[in-house]
């Protein structure tokens, strides 16, 4: 069957052309510093969103049917959406799909009958990946749908549900190296809670560093490589979630020394959710040396909650790229489109163009930052705003020479305090500068 036969394959005919099936901006092999644009951004399809997302909401029911949910059996709408997805992918050529184990096989009667299933999907998608140019980037496993996960996994109440979701991981990392796959992820879908009168934080977050710590010491047994990740996300669907931030991420791994095993997964919507910018947290994240990968979606600000709607945002392209590239590129990540089409766009070629445009949108922002970066025009100027710290009193400071007392003798000494303009305006123009005219 051909889900997709009335969509050409995309490739790339440049800025000039009007086609909604071809890439304007994403020439997947053009070399830029040594490298194809394709290797640079390691574009990855969300497999929950593009194949199983129906559109439906709180308010109302499905909008959108998929040409391959057709059958009666679960497990027939399972392996037709596994071919649907493979012909997606070379339609798009691209080089990476995510998934969760519940995405790609349904639950059956118990853990023995649903560990059959994925065992089935995923010998059809081992046999898919044999000859497909697109490869795994991460899996995951859904740890939130299902009812007994009403009170969280990892940080439920109920021990059995603990070891329920153990058992869930075990196999699902067992699935992710049998498929190849770079990462695997921890998104703490229900871990969290809703108010601290029924809940013993503490214990809670002791737990999830230990379920952490066993899945660390399985990847070990089985000689799983790939890199693990936490994704953080303030809230939705609970109303604390533990993994809130970046930096709350941070705090936790470095408290129950997680830290060497783990980078973060750095996804946009979720970090508007949490009242900061994007960049933000990428920074936050380069920083400490724990980016690992990033979900590219983008939210809508005047919405509290989570849509993840396709990037289209230059300028948000523009800044997340320019982190990537000042780490010296994705090592095992790579951009995740965790991005559904809106519930209005139910026809199946808006799949199709929703990834084009958020292609197209991140390898503009990876051109405009790629120059940003080569010319030095932050770095010139912040390298400026901060000379105090070269010389004299800023560079005691920075060494370690200096302590209160050397300090107030130095302030007392001080006849007048200089600042100096931090040019915001001017910086913002020059971004524009850049944006336009790349
Ligand atoms: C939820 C979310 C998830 C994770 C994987 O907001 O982003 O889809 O990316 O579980
Ligand atoms: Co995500």
């Amino acid at each position: 069957m051909k889900y997709f036969k009335d969509i050409p394959e995309v490739k790339y005919e440049g800025p000039q052309s009007d086609n909604p099936f071809a890439f304007k901006y994403y020439n997947p092999d053009e070399v830029i510093d040594g490298k194809p644009l394709k290797d640079h951004l390691r574009f990855a399809i969300a497999y929950w969103h593009t194949f199983c997302a129906t559109g439906s909401d709180p308010f109302g029911q499905p909008t959108i049917n998929r040409p391959w949910d057709k059958f009666s059996n679960p497990m027939d709408n399972a392996k037709a959406r596994v071919e649907a997805a493979f012909e997606f992918f070379e339609k798009l050529n691209v080089p990476f799909f995510c998934f969760h184990d519940r995405d790609i096989a349904p639950e059956g009667e118990n853990l023995r009958e649903t560990n059959k299933n994925l065992d089935e999907i995923v010998s059809m998608i081992k046999e898919y990946l044999k000859t497909s140019k697109t490869k795994v980037l991460w899996g995951t496993a859904n740890l939130f749908s299902h009812p007994r996960y009403v009170h969280g996994a990892a940080t439920s109440c109920n021990a059995d549900v603990f070891a329920y979701a153990a058992a869930q991981v075990k196999k699902a990392l067992e699935v992710t190296k049998e498929l190849g796959g770079e990462n695997y992820v921890f998104w703490g879908g229900r871990e969290g809670y809703e108010t601290l009168l029924n809940t013993d934080m503490e214990l809670e977050l002791d737990n999830l560093a230990r379920f952490l710590h066993m899945a660390v010491d399985y990847a070990k047994e089985i000689g799983f490589d790939g890199q693990f990740l936490i994704e953080p996300k303030p809230k939705e669907p609970t109303k604390h979630q533990y993994d809130f931030d970046a930096a709350h991420v941070y705090g936790f791994l470095k408290k129950y020394d997680l830290d060497k095993y783990f980078k973060l997964n750095i996804e946009v919507n979720h970090a508007t959710l949490a009242g900061h910018d994007f960049h933000h947290e990428l920074r936050f994240a380069r920083i400490n040396n724990m980016l690992g990968s990033i979900d590219a979606n983008m939210g809508d600000l005047l919405l509290g909650w989570d849509t993840d709607q396709f990037p289209t945002d230059v300028r948000l392209t523009t800044l997340a790229m320019y982190e990537v590239i000042k780490m010296g590129g994705f090592d095992k990540g790579g951009l995740n489109f965790d991005a559904k089409v809106r519930r209005g766009s139910f026809e199946l070629e808006d799949l199709v163009i929703g990834h084009i445009a958020g292609m197209d949108a991140f390898a503009k922002g990876f051109k405009i930052a790629y120059k940003l970066v080569k010319d030095g025009v932050f770095d010139k100027f912040i390298e400026e705003r901060y000379r105090s710290y070269k010389e004299g009193i800023g560079a005691k400071i920075v060494s370690g020479q200096a302590d209160f007392k050397t300090l107030e003798e130095y302030a007392l000494n001080l006849s007048k305090i200089e600042n100096k303009s931090g040019k915001q305006e001017l910086l913002e123009m020059i971004l524009n500068k850049y944006m336009f005219s790349e």
